[in-house]
């Protein structure tokens, strides 16, 4: 808030207009048959997760139904998206994952 010298009059400054480009999280789904084992691998290979933090990670996917293994570009999200499901295939592993928008994006 200003004070204008002359008239008497309060001016409030408009915030600055600083947009981001929006982020997207890939969140790794829990089902019955994908090994413990398998996920941790996942997180640290594809999400560059520290041995511990791929641990709780697949932990709370296991408990919960889901969890979010990593935060990108939509570009970046997808493609992690994408490699991880088609490296779960190969192993014969139904492990699905989502990308989805975050809150974020805009300071
Ligand atoms: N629920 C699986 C099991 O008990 C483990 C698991 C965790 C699977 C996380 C998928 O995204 C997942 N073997």
């Amino acid at each position: 808030m200003e004070h204008d010298e002359d008239s008497d009059v309060a001016v409030t400054e408009a915030p600055p207009e600083v947009s981001e480009p929006p982020k997207y999280a890939v969140v790794l789904l829990n089902d019955d048959y994908t090994t413990m084992e398998f996920v941790i691998l996942v997180l640290q290979k594809y999400f560059k997760k520290s041995s511990d933090e791929a641990h709780a990670i697949m932990l709370k996917i296991h408990h919960e139904g889901r969890g979010t293994a990593g935060i990108y570009s939509h570009e970046i999200a997808e493609t992690k998206a994408n490699q991880v499901v088609t490296h779960a295939k190969v192993k014969g592993f139904p492990l699905q994952c989502i990308v989805e928008l975050t809150g974020g994006g805009k300071v």
